[in-house]
């Protein structure tokens, strides 16, 4: 079971890492790797084993992030108005997105960093992904609203980038063009 103690933080060196392709068929290791890291996204939405365990609430999980430089990520996201959304992506990629733009309007957070970073994350406002599940099929989606802004977060854990990157140093709330922001209730 991954817990807060398993989690690298900010300077740690595999979070500023370009993450390696998985190979398939997954190894023992990396099975359990992404079962490991949707179990974590799963348990912290759980308030009961949150407060026994210490853990962090979140909607997504790198394995960078767990000291593991692999190309894998889990999302578990219910509470959208949406279809559920919950995988484990292996070597995923955008294949293609929107030109608007959003970005949360609360500014976003990251399990790796343990202090309040303000300013608007620029993020695709929709987007057309690939990965493979860990039998090693090939799936595609189409994403928007938090599951979007999420898979781009985790996606950037993959290669090396830290949300608060994409943050406009001199104007951290500076409006975004074209994009359209997103409240998340
Ligand atoms: O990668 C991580 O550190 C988990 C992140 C993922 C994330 C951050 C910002 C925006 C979308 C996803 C968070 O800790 S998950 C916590 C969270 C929960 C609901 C909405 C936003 C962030
Ligand atoms: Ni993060």
């Amino acid at each position: 079971m991954i817990l807060m103690e398993h989690i690298v933080r900010e300077g740690h060196p595999t979070l500023r890492q370009r993450a390696e392709e998985v190979q398939f068929p997954l190894s023992e290791a990396d099975r359990k790797l992404g079962e490991d890291l949707i179990n974590y996204v799963i348990n912290s939405q759980n308030a009961d084993i949150c407060e026994q365990y210490g853990l962090r609430p979140g909607i997504g999980l790198a394995a960078p992030q767990v000291n593991a430089s692999k190309r894998m990520f889990a999302l578990h996201i219910l509470d959208e108005d949406r279809e559920p959304l919950s995988i484990i992506a292996i070597n995923p990629k955008i294949v293609s997105h929107s030109v608007e733009k959003t970005y949360l309007t609360a500014g976003e957070g990251c399990l790796s960093v343990d202090r309040d970073v303000e300013g608007y994350v620029p993020r695709y406002a929709r987007i057309t992904i690939k990965a493979f599940n860990p039998e090693g099929k090939e799936f595609k989606k189409r994403l928007k609203g938090l599951a979007a802004i999420a898979f781009q977060h985790e996606l950037d854990h993959l290669n090396g980038v830290m949300f608060y990157d994409h943050i406009d140093k001199e104007s951290p709330f500076k409006e975004i063009p074209n994009a359209t922001p997103f409240e998340r209730e």
